[in-house]
């Protein structure tokens, strides 16, 4: 099954609780980080494990880390971002909720790491009973003298607290993140400048996702080296994989980088392969921003080569044939799936959490919905299909944050890759909506 560095001791009775997880080696790292490591040790650490950052752009994490300004008297702050919204994508749901003193022991140790006395948990809106699991780990942390004045004895002083999402899919994007725990409204900002210069209230600040803080541990815990050891080439580690969709054993799967794509969807240990016996239509392998594969370039790339889980395997090809790890949320598509149907679904999702600062992305992903909605309703024509694309092309790269792109990407490879089923429903209109059930008529 590979080698579990986050989820080992998941189903352990009770390793929500500090008392249990502490008797399975938890807080370790931070023992060992306070104790006997500088600041600076950790971050060479997380260098050298070549951890990259697990919320979908795959930045490597010791470089943002390595970035953070220190201007003398300005406090710096580590933001976690547990905003997760991608459709597809519920690993850090599952991480938080089976064992939160994980992120507790990362947030410590990052922070510590990144000389930061004050650090926030933004925490998805709607995962309102996840909020309250972390708080109770958070509470026992300090009870146990990992959180607050003089850590363990060692002077380092930390306050961890927690931030309720503002409910918008756009408050996972950083700077909308900072902005809505200033208690704003959560609109990205231009970049640069990057937090790491210019962050929560004009501070240098880091943003990092739930399962990159999570990753910190094993790598203090056992040396940057041994974490890089595993995997393939730039992607190092073991990534959280949330796989859905038609699979027999759809879950949150913890993959060490570079297995290929063929065993996790088809071995036992995996996902069992598809279910109800249907074949494999597509595969979205890295949550709902990133182009859809059809069958023919899942397992294989178009060289015919075995396609990997990693950042390089599943981008292998470029966007004509490939795709990306994204957040990790692996979405599979039976025979019987209808792509115009997906294609529209996605849209909508993009219209309705736009947050309308830039007119390509505001107009942009509006029109998209209304022409795959009608496209999907039998209403289409044959134009429609290269209208899409060209209102793609005026999204892409035009905006401020990279919610415009996710929106155009997935619309621009299914036509890509499905042309015909487009095509199908404007010859076929009354089959078009039999088979949508009218749903998309909404
Ligand atoms: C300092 C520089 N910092 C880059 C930092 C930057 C950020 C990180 C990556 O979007 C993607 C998006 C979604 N000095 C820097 C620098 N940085 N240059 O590096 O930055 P960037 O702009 O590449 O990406 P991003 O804004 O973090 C994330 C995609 O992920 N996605 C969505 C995932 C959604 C979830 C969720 O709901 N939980 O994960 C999935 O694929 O489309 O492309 O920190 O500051 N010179
Ligand atoms: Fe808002 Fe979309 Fe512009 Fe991002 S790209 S800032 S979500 S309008």
């Amino acid at each position: 099954m590979g080698r579990k560095l986050l989820l080992e001791h998941i189903d352990v009775p009770g390793i929500e609780s500090f008392e249990v997880y502490r008797k399975n080696g938890g807080y370790r790292s931070v023992e060992k980080a306070l104790k006997t490591m500088s600041p600076q040790n950790v971050v060479e650490e997380v260098q050298a494990s070549g951890l990259r950052g697990r919320g979908g752009a795959g930045f490597p994490t010791g470089m943002k880390w390595s970035f953070l300004a220190k201007p003398e008297g300005v406090p710096r702050y580590l933001l976690c971002n547990a905003d997760e919204s991608e459709p597809g994508t519920f690993k850090d749901r599952y991480l938080m909720e089976k064992i939160p003193h994980l992120l507790v022991e990362g947030m410590i140790v990052s922070s510590y790491a990144l000389g930061c006395n004050q650090s926030y948990i933004y925490i998805r809106g709607e995962y309102m009973w996840v909020l309250e699991i972390v708080e109770k780990a958070i509470a026992e942390a300090y009870a146990n003298g990992f959180l607050g004045k003089n850590i363990l004895g060692s002077g380092y002083d930390l306050d961890l607290a927690i931030a309720p999402g503002g409910g918008a899919y756009i408050c996972g994007e950083e700077t909308a993140l900072i902005e809505s725990l200033e208690g704003k409204r959560g609109n990205p900002r231009i970049k640069p400048p990057f937090p790491a210069v210019k962050g929560l209230w004009g501070c240098p600040t880091v943003v990092n996702n739930v399962e990159s803080i999570a990753a910190v541990v094993p790598i203090v815990n056992d040396g940057g080296a041994e974490y890089a050891k595993i995997g393939i080439g730039k992607s190092t580690g073991t990534k959280l994989i949330s796989a859905c969709g038609n699979l027999v054993k759809p879950g949150v799967y913890e993959i060490e980088l570079g297995m290929t794509v063929e065993e996790f969807i088809y071995s036992d240990e995996w996902c069992g392969g598809i279910a109800n016996g249907k074949k494999i239509k597509a595969c979205v392998p890295g949550g709902s921003s990133v182009p859809i594969l059809p069958a023919n370039l899942i397992t294989k790339t178009a060289e015919g080569v075995d396609r990997l889980m990693s950042y390089e395997g599943l981008a292998e090809g470029g966007f004509a044939t490939g795709s990306m790890l994204g957040s990790g949320g692996f979405i599979v598509f039976d025979e019987d799936q209808c792509i115009v149907r997906n294609t529209w679904n996605f849209a909508r999702f993009y219209a309705h959490e736009s947050c309308g600062q830039c007119s390509p992305c505001r107009e942009g992903t509006g029109w998209m919905e209304k022409v795959l909605r009608r496209l999907e309703n039998g209403q289409g024509h044959m134009h429609d299909i290269d209208l899409l694309a060209e209102i793609n092309k005026k999204i892409e790269g035009n905006t401020i944050c990279p919610l415009g792109d996710a929106a155009a990407w997935p619309v621009a490879a299914a036509i890509r890759h499905f042309r015909e089923e487009f095509e199908w429903h404007v010859t076929h209109p009354d089959e078009a909506v039999k088979r949508n059930f009218g749903i998309a008529s909404n």
